[in-house]
């Protein structure tokens, strides 16, 4: 059985999580664990280290997240999660892009502060990479993915928030409260949302 490597608390595996309950291939996907620190030989499979990386039963592996998305959403016939019809398709993967990027700058902001031991974090840096955010956010209150159907952008979405409620890189919450009705949209249409949650 293809196994995914990824963490309870990492966004990106958690895309690729919720994608395989609403496939139906949560039985068809072991979902293991990796520990990046200290070092795992997850750099077999992901020369740059990250997870999730998806190891198939011929010894093959799939990463990023992204590409991983696609694979699952073929796995199930295709056009589930990522709509088949062109303007469709990019749009959607263009907004899961976006939302990759809210996750991508939430974690330099974590690493920045957890990777500098004994300095202070750069206030400069970090600042910037929360204008990413908040202008990701701004764009999405304006451009709420939609709900019907679910696909890889309202996943992403869903989870770039989810990771900042964990996290608290942003106080989403208060700065861009319309996206507050948008997750318990997607929580209520999406229960393993909630079944994916980090503690
Ligand atoms: N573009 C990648 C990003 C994955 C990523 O940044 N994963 C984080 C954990 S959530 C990671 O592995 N970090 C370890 C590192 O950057 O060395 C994807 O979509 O899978």
């Amino acid at each position: 059985m293809p196994i995914l490597r990824s963490a309870v608390t990492s966004p990106f595996s958690r895309k690729v999580k919720i994608a395989a309950y609403m496939l139906g291939l949560e039985k068809k996907i072991e979902f293991g664990a990796v520990n990046i620190e200290p070092a795992d030989p997850i750099q077999n499979r992901n020369p740059i280290s990250k997870i999730p990386v998806l190891v198939l039963d011929n010894g093959k592996s799939i990463h990023d997240s992204r590409v991983i998305m696609e694979y699952v959403d073929t796995l199930a016939g295709g056009g589930k999660i990522i709509p088949k019809e062109i303007d469709a398709r990019f749009d959607a993967l263009t907004d899961a892009s976006l939302a990759d990027g809210i996750m991508d700058a939430s974690i330099l902001i974590i690493y920045e502060v957890r990777y500098r031991p004994g300095e202070t974090p750069h206030a400069g840096w970090l600042d910037m990479q929360r204008g990413k955010i908040v202008r990701a956010l701004d764009y999405f209150t304006d451009h709420p993915p939609s709900l019907a159907p679910v696909t890889v952008a309202a996943i992403g979405l869903a989870c770039a928030l989810g990771y900042l409620d964990f996290r608290k890189q942003v106080d989403w919450r208060a700065s861009h409260p319309k996206l507050i009705a948008w997750l318990d949209a997607f929580r209520a249409a999406v229960p393993s949302y909630d079944k994916t949650m980090p503690e």
